[in-house]
């Protein structure tokens, strides 16, 4: 947990309110008091994870996390999908970033429901986050439910949202040594998606070494291949999406 951006101020505490923007970060004052804030933050976050999950077990919602860097193509992949699955799968969509209501905006364009949250100066989406976001959409029993994290590699990593899968997007701009730089995100991943693959010619981006790298952390990792804005291999990751 990264105490200098403030990521300790998620409210893991039901009463408090999504938007933490007046909120100054918090400084580490000594380890020991660190540590214990931690274990505290990270035991309310897995009770109030295994909440949502059962949540989602009774409306039989399909709950899945997506975690990359920033700009690695999760929204664009999102409204894709949506586009394809409409008519044939109920979809629902929690968005996450600091700020702005911009994602929201481009996912509703689809026709498909949206709440986005603010977390204002914490670069994570917590499950108590997410329970909140759930009472803010229609009850759509058997959809499919895509959280898009806050972009950042590191700290969604350590957040369980009750989800059923993790899917961590890796963009062949970002160059192919991001698993061996932030392997815990790798670590936790059911599926890694290598994206913007029509931009491989233009940049320096080793597909091999990439997955490599990511299975040396997680040796049975899937990997997918896609151009969302060009539609390769969209066709099999919706196929990976259907499964869950
Ligand atoms: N060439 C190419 N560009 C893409 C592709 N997918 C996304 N982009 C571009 O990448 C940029 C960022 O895409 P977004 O979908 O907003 O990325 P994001 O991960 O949602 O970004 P944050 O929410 O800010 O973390 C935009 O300019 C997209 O048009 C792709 O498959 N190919
Ligand atoms: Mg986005």
């Amino acid at each position: 947990m990264c105490g200098i951006c403030g990521c300790d101020a998620t409210e893991l505490d039901p009463g408090r309110t999504s938007k933490l923007t007046t909120e100054a970060p918090q400084k580490v004052t000594g380890p020991v008091q660190s540590i214990a804030l931690h274990q505290d933050l990270m035991h309310a976050n897995r009770h109030q994870a295994e909440h949502n999950r059962e949540w989602f077990s009774g409306h039989r919602l399909s709950a899945i996390n997506l975690v990359s860097s920033p700009g690695a193509g999760k929204t664009t992949l999102l409204e894709q999908t949506l586009t394809r699955l409409r008519g044939r799968r109920g979809a629902l969509v929690i968005e996450g970033d600091q700020q702005t209501e911009l994602d929201a905006a481009r996912i509703r364009a689809t026709g498909t429901p949206a709440v986005q949250i603010q977390t204002g100066q914490a670069c994570h989406l917590d499950a108590a986050m997410v329970h909140r976001a759930l009472h803010q959409l229609p009850e759509m029993d058997g959809a499919l439910l895509l959280i898009e994290n806050v972009g950042n590699l590191i700290c969604p990593a350590m957040f369980d949202l009750g989800e059923k899968a993790r899917v961590v997007l890796v963009s062949v701009t970002e160059g192919d040594d991001k698993p061996l730089k932030y392997p815990s995100i790798f670590h936790h991943a059911d599926l890694l998606l290598i994206t913007k693959t029509d931009l491989l010619p233009h940049v320096q981006f080793d597909t091999r070494n990439c997955i490599e790298h990511a299975r040396q952390i997680q040796p049975d990792l899937q990997v997918l291949q896609l151009s969302a804005t060009q539609g390769d291999g969209m066709s099999v990751w919706l196929n990976w999406l259907e499964k869950q």
